[in-house]
């Protein structure tokens, strides 16, 4: 039986386990990506490690998240990055240089390679066949160390690709399509792997667009094969030595199938306030727009951005409308400049800014009270922009460009009335500059650790209790998000170093007397819904709840990266064995525990918890090693108590 191409990229990676699905495996990790807000994070969990270099072939670390200066914090936290990348041996690409993921695939990808990144958008890669998987910055970290990642082993899904994609639809409809049919959860343990004739009609770029957003979908990552396209972008990055191709057997299987025809998609957008909230863009065709942003993690490439330059070359955005753009690398910035595709945007009235992820992580480009705005980006969860109740839609580079000159949500093919689809393609050869990048050197033995006062020591976590009475401090639905339970944002996002403060702002939106709550009652339990932790790797959803006492989290399911943040922090991460009992548990109630060191250390799956003298039988799923690290109260006590029984 042939195997499709995921399973042999971790067959060749495999140290521990079997490649059965839903069992513990573990992996070796060959790139790392850290970005900055993560990555001070990241950098305390590795300098706790005592570990003098990065033990794996490439590390890279990127400045991309806060890059606004309002204070002296973000400007401190570069330097103590860009100091502390070099003590350990890891690329350092500067703020202004671009976003983690674009310049990623522009300079250090490589097919066939496994990385793991602290950003969930860290599956960009597969636009060049990289198995690239986005993870907390303490997982990051390990593998930092020389540890390998262990994860669920993941089913494989094959989606193949047929046709040809029609004038003015492009990858950001194929993964709205897939959001569409799949929802935010559709992609839960697996790894999606794009297969199929229809896959040689889409760049390495349009393949990126397609792995980042598989995040969306919730799977662990997305793969597409190394072919002629691949080897093209490499050569046109003078990287060609990098290629060798990569494919499924011919007469490969998945656990499960799906087909996409390019030739039938239609132009796709994603409604407030959730990635899978898909409809076609004419069915929205009339909404008033208020703001458009073009780029930033995801559609921020040269053919997105020159696509958009096309389009408003010769004509104005709508009075009405701020249009904005966010380059993903200063690479594209460059070679697009080159090609005067600025001049156009410039003369057209839009607002051009440095590169990086800015407005898709709140970090500025706010909308105002009530304002819809269009975004090429990958997520819209309720108040991730920033404003409350806010209107955000997601959309191709296309759409975006046909609603800044019509000023109301418009299908991008009426454009084809003043104009032929522009079909631009990647340059054959960009123009090349890593003058940003700061290579690692060999004797780091000079190099000092600038710690700035923006960053706080690390907290102190008790290890698990045997009797435990926790409060219910907040009860929730269904896909609750990180950015629910950690908003970002320019306020927010200089914390990400001080853990302390950034409490204070977790549930901000949703309830924000929740931290003063949860230190009042001292030990506390959140209940949820489906998907409970979906979005972003931030690892501070789990780090600032454990601050402020939260002991255990009690959802009906979890997503992958947050479960994972849960137990590396202490937080027990329990289903419930009957769904119905969520409707038992209300805010005020008291949880109680018995014996429950006894419980986890013995390997039980459920975990009884009396409420109000009922019991509630809870499922405790995680691996023996996830049980060490919940009893010693988070991996990182883990990992130090073994340094000191090592020493
Ligand atoms: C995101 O898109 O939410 C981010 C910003 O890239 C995050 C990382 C973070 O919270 O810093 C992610 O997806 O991991």
């Amino acid at each position: 039986m042939g195997k499709n191409l995921a399973t042999k990229i971790l067959e060749a990676h495999l140290v521990e386990g079997e490649l059965v699905p839903g069992r513990e495996i573990a992996i070796r990790i060959d790139h790392t990506l850290l970005q900055d807000a993560t990555g001070t994070m990241a950098f305390l969990e590795f300098i706790a490690m005592g570990v003098p270099r990065v033990k794996v072939e490439l590390a890279a670390q990127y400045i991309d998240h806060n890059l606004l200066q309002t204070d002296s914090k973000n400007a401190d936290d570069h330097v103590f990055l860009m100091t502390a990348a070099q003590k350990f041996g890891i690329y350092l690409s500067k703020p202004g240089n671009g976003v983690s993921h674009q310049v990623h695939l522009e300079r250090f990808g490589v097919p066939g390679k496994v990385m793991l990144g602290a950003d969930s958008h860290t599956p960009t890669a597969a636009g060049l066949a990289m198995l690239a998987i986005g993870a907390g910055g303490l997982d990051v970290a390990l593998a930092m160390a020389g540890h390998p990642f262990h994860l669920p082993c993941p089913k494989i899904w094959g989606v193949k690709l047929v046709g040809k994609l029609p004038p003015w639809v492009s990858g950001k409809d194929v993964i709205l399509e897939m959001l569409r049919r799949h929802t935010v959860k559709g992609g839960v343990g697996k790894i999606i792997e794009y297969y199929g004739p229809g896959v040689a009609t889409l760049s390495a770029t349009d393949r990126g667009t397609i792995g980042n957003m598989g995040a969306e979908l919730g799977a662990t990552t997305s793969v597409f094969p190394s072919d002629q396209r691949t080897r093209e972008f490499l050569e046109s990055q003078g990287r060609g030595d990098a290629w060798h191709s990569l494919a499924a057997d011919p007469d490969a299987t998945y656990d499960e199938y799906d087909e996409i025809d390019l030739s039938t998609l239609e132009p796709l957008i994603a409604c407030p306030s959730s990635p899978d909230n898909v409809v076609r863009v004419a069915e929205v065709a009339g909404v008033k727009v208020d703001q458009v942003i073009v780029g930033s993690s995801v559609n921020s490439s040269f053919r997105d951005l020159m696509t958009v330059c096309k389009i408003l070359d010769g004509r104005k955005v709508a009075p009405h409308v701020s249009f904005n753009v966010n380059p993903g690398s200063r690479q594209v910035l460059e070679n697009v400049a080159a090609q005067s595709g600025f001049m156009s945007l410039l003369l057209a009235g839009a607002q051009i800014h440095q590169p990086g992820c800015l407005g898709c992580i709140g970090m500025g480009q706010a909308p105002g009270t009530d304002q819809v705005s269009l975004r090429t980006f990958p997520r819209n969860f309720p108040g991730r922009s920033g404003v409350k109740n806010d209107r955000v839609y997601l959309c191709s580079p296309e759409t975006a460009a046909a609603a800044g000159i019509y000023g109301v949500i418009t299908d991008p093919r009426k454009l084809g009335e003043l104009m032929p689809w522009p079909n631009v393609q990647n340059p054959e050869k960009y123009l090349l500059d890593d003058s940003s990048i700061i290579a690692p050197v060999a004797d780091t033995s000079g190099v000092e650790i600038v710690t700035g006062p923006n960053i706080v020591p690390f907290p102190d976590f008790e290890e698990l209790p045997e009797e435990l009475a926790a409060s219910v401090i907040i009860k929730v639905g269904d896909n609750i998000s990180t950015d629910a339970i950690m908003p970002a944002g320019n306020k927010v996002l200089p914390y990400r170093s001080n853990i302390p403060a950034i409490s204070r702002f977790v549930f901000d939106q949703l309830d924000p007397e929740f931290p003063k709550r949860a230190q009042e009652k001292g030990n506390g339990i959140i209940v949820g819904g489906e998907n409970y932790g979906q979005g972003s790797s931030r690892e501070h959803a789990a780090i600032a709840p454990r601050y402020l006492g939260i002991r255990a989290k009690l959802a009906k399911s979890f997503a992958r990266i947050h479960k994972a943040n849960l137990i590396n922090f202490g937080i027990l991460p329990l289903t419930f064995k009957n769904p119905a009992d969520y409707d038992l548990l209300k805010q005020g109630d008291t949880v109680l525990f018995n014996e429950l060191r006894k419980l986890v250390a013995a390997g039980a799956k459920e975990i009884p918890v009396q409420v109000d003298g009922q019991e509630i039988v809870t499922v405790l799923e995680v691996s023996e090693r996830d049980r060490q690290d919940l009893l010693a109260g988070g991996t990182l006590n883990y990992v130090k108590k073994q340094v000191k029984v090592e020493a």
